[in-house]
């Protein structure tokens, strides 16, 4: 059998045959991840997704993209306290009433401790009580974190692998591959669904790039939600003047993604500002069908959500029907 038959039948990528997607014709590439991702979702459908910066900055860790980290000076406002339960309910409320199906709470902590996720947990209590979707992203998750997020309803936990083992040790230093490795275990084990993908643009070669996508694919199962994001450049971190990747690149990132992960939701996430109208039609053509709804992520600009409504009208795209 063809070895490209045979990954897909065990579900077991190597590097060497995502490499062969990267290199195939750009045409014949979003051509066959356009065909995949028909046979396993509605075509003209996406999934929206808003976020909210929940604990901002002041972050131990020191992740090298990341304005949020107290190892680089980013001018980020000195607020590091954690938000109020109104505070959130009022941004979650908004964020439905725009039309947005799931609701996304961002916290720079390494990990929480017990009495910040008691906090955590009523929010997302609070937010679930409206009828999102909701997920958080708080870090590494310690013995019975994820149990204690799941009675509380959690929909998702988002945790990004970022890039390829071969390459981490390059942007993080504070926490290992394999401490992530953990984390996505005990989310998925607690019954939580998983959100996790990672970011091009760190400076990574396009192996590296394989290599993120090959170790999404191989988890057990493949993360329900894979966010791709598209480093936004932020002065003051060590990778403010890395050259943007190439925009053919990045596309074809999301067609390799959606054809070795056929039934994830996959998400155009950060860096989306710098990204022309025709550039998102084509990630879009190539298998995204999520995106980040909202006129902030968590510290940086979205495109503004009117503009968002206008580009997916202008496409026929419609929000995705909760299932
Ligand atoms: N502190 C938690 C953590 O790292 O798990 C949660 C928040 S952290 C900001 C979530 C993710 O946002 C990171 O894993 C990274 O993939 C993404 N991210 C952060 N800064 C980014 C940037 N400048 N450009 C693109 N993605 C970024
Ligand atoms: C993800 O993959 N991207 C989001 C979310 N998960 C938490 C965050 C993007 C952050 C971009 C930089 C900022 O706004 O601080
Ligand atoms: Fe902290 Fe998360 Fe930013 Fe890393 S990505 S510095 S852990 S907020």
């Amino acid at each position: 059998m063809e070895a490209m038959a045979v990954e897909r039948e065990t579900g077991f990528w190597t590097v060497t045959t995502v490499l062969r997607l990267y290199e195939m014709p750009f045409l014949d590439l979003v051509h066959r991840a356009q065909e995949v991702h028909r046979a396993h979702h509605s075509p003209n459908e996406v999934q929206l997704s808003t976020l909210m910066s929940i604990k901002t900055g002041a972050c131990t860790e020191d992740c090298a993209y990341c304005p949020q980290s107290k190892h680089h000076d980013t001018q980020l406002a000195d607020d590091q306290r954690l938000a109020k339960l109104q505070e959130v309910v009022e941004e979650a409320r908004a964020a439905r009433d725009q039309g947005a199906q799931r609701f996304c709470m961002g916290a720079a902590w390494r990990s929480p401790t017990e009495r910040q996720l008691d906090d955590v947990i009523e929010m997302v209590r609070a937010v679930k009580a409206l009828g999102m979707e909701t997920c958080v992203t708080l870090g590494m998750l310690k013995d019975g974190q994820a149990e204690r997020l799941k009675e509380a309803g959690l929909d998702y936990y988002n945790h990004n692998l970022d890039t390829s083992p071969e390459f981490y040790g390059n942007i993080i230093t504070t926490r290992t591959y394999q401490d992530r490795l953990d984390t996505l275990d005990a989310v998925r084990d607690a019954g939580i669904k998983v959100c996790c993908g990672g970011i091009v643009g760190l400076g990574e070669s396009r192996r590296e790039r394989a290599g993120l996508l090959v170790q999404l694919a191989n988890l057990k199962p493949y993360p329900e939600s894979v966010p791709i994001n598209n480093l936004v450049r932020v002065e003051g971190t060590p990778l403010a003047d890395v050259p943007a990747v190439d925009e053919f690149e990045f596309v074809r990132t999301i067609a390799v993604a959606r054809i070795i992960m056929p039934a994830a939701v996959l998400r155009l996430s950060a860096g989306r500002t710098e990204m022309s109208d025709s550039m998102q039609a084509l990630c879009f053509m190539a298998g995204a069908n999520s995106i980040f709804y909202g006129d902030e992520l968590l510290t940086t600009a979205n495109p503004q959500q009117a503009k968002d409504k206008h580009l997916l009208e202008r496409l026929g795209m419609r929000p995705a029907v909760l299932s």
